[in-house]
């Protein structure tokens, strides 16, 4: 393979470094997108852009509407009120703003003129299956991981119709409920027909739990076991959370070979006004996940963590750990100056073994302005650092860096999952 980089020829390698990073297809490995048999749980067009929890944080900074008002404004309602305060009063320039344009521009639509009725003409004439695959197509996206979960009355009962498989959608089962809000959830599995109760957590009840876990596990046919933490997640620990990690979740992910993932971070409803947009977040003690990582060899844990500070702390413990692997820039992270810092670290610490980004989207069309942002970034951060490679006179061929971008883009954590 003809070698690509050297002195001389800088720029094309930089493109073509680019080229390959705009055309390696991508796994995307958390959304909370839906396949098309889900029906209306699969949002997307532009009311669903702009009521996007993201926006409704920063328009309410922009208006002086009291919060019950604009919730019981009409989503429409609810959309106009966020387009005048974000894109009209003021310029789009915070990134959730500038996703939307990006999406618009890319899907074809004319932002310059500002006419959000001509938008929303346009969207009502799209078919949802032609959206989907145009969506898909302009992010360069060929699977999406769902977030799914069986404590969610409207998502379970289509579960339990079997819905046709979608093989560009796959499951991740989510488990927040269960590890969190024991109390509430035991009676729901107890009324399913599973053996627990609320009180303290016996072996029969973990035994029942997994049982659970595996009915689930097998009618999504999911790919791992995901939980959303607060900062001060302790583990181990006697509390019911790390007592049914230890004796339900990893025995269950063990046994089905499945990665449990953990998102720490989340102060969930610091501000319960704002309803899903109210969440915040905190420093997480991360010797949490080194114990997990320690103890459990034979389990394989996937993280992502909210706060900035903590990101060099989980790149360390990945070193540490070949057990753990990393993803994505999440949420509060999910901006082009902390993605350009967390990818440059990681790929700095970690070398392609981990995965530098998941969408998160909530909407269809987000995909689209998620990685068309987030490859622009890659790209650059790689370019440096072959660039550097190049100073030692190590040459790589373009086959070497398609290699690298599929790892980056789901290679490395397909071989995660497969390890
Ligand atoms: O990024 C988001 O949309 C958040 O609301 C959360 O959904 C977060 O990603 C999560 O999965 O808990
Ligand atoms: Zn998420």
């Amino acid at each position: 393979m003809k070698s690509i980089l050297s002195e001389a020829s800088r720029v094309p390698f930089a493109a073509q470094v680019e080229e390959i990073v705009a055309s390696t297809p991508i796994f995307d490995v958390h959304t909370h997108l839906y396949a098309p048999p889900f029906g209306e749980l699969l949002l997307w067009g532009i009311d669903d852009l702009l009521v996007y929890h993201y926006l409704v944080a920063e328009s309410l900074r922009q208006t002086d509407i009291p919060y019950e008002k604009f919730w019981s404004l009409s989503k429409t309602a609810q959309a106009d009120l966020i387009w005048d305060a974000l894109f009209i009063q003021h310029s789009p320039i915070s990134e959730a703003c500038r996703g939307v344009l990006t999406t618009l521009h890319a899907l074809g639509l004319d932002v310059k003129k500002r006419d959000l009725p001509a938008i929303r003409k346009w969207f009502a004439a799209q078919k949802v299956e032609n959206h989907v695959a145009q969506c898909m197509e302009l992010a360069g996206v060929k699977k999406i991981c769902m977030t799914n979960s069986p404590f969610d009355d409207l998502e379970r009962p289509v579960w339990e119709k079997n819905p046709p498989q979608d093989d560009r959608f796959v499951s991740a089962l989510r488990i927040d409920p269960l590890l969190l809000s024991w109390s509430e959830t035991a009676p729901l599995l107890s009324r399913w027909g599973y053996d627990v109760n609320a009180g303290a957590a016996s072996g029969k009840a973990f035994s029942e739990v997994r049982r659970f876990l595996g009915d689930w596990s097998k009618r999504m046919n999911s790919r791992y076991l995901m939980v959303s933490l607060p900062p001060d997640f302790e583990f181990p620990g006697r509390g019911i959370t790390a007592q049914l990690i230890e004796h339900a979740v990893l025995p269950h992910c063990r046994e089905f070979g499945l990665p449990f993932a953990l998102m720490p971070g989340v102060k969930r409803a610091v501000n319960p006004q704002l309803r899903l947009a109210g969440d915040g977040v905190g420093l997480s003690n991360l010797t949490s996940l080194q114990n997990l990582c320690a103890q459990f060899p034979e389990n394989k844990f996937m993280a992502t963590v909210l706060a900035r500070e903590n990101q060099h702390e989980l790149c360390v413990l990945a070193r540490k750990f070949r057990n753990l692997h990393i993803f994505g820039c999440w949420w509060f992270t999910n901006i082009p100056s902390l993605i350009q810092e967390m990818t440059r670290m990681r790929i700095e610490m970690l070398g392609t073994s981990f995965t530098p980004q998941h969408s998160d989207a909530r909407v269809l069309d987000q995909i689209v302005y998620k990685w068309q942002h987030t490859r622009r970034i890659i790209a650059q951060v790689l370019v440096e650092k072959y660039a550097e490679l190049g100073q030692t006179g190590w040459q790589t061929s373009r086959a070497e860096v398609e290699r690298d971008v599929k790892d980056l883009f789901g290679g490395a954590f397909e071989k995660f999952c497969r390890a």
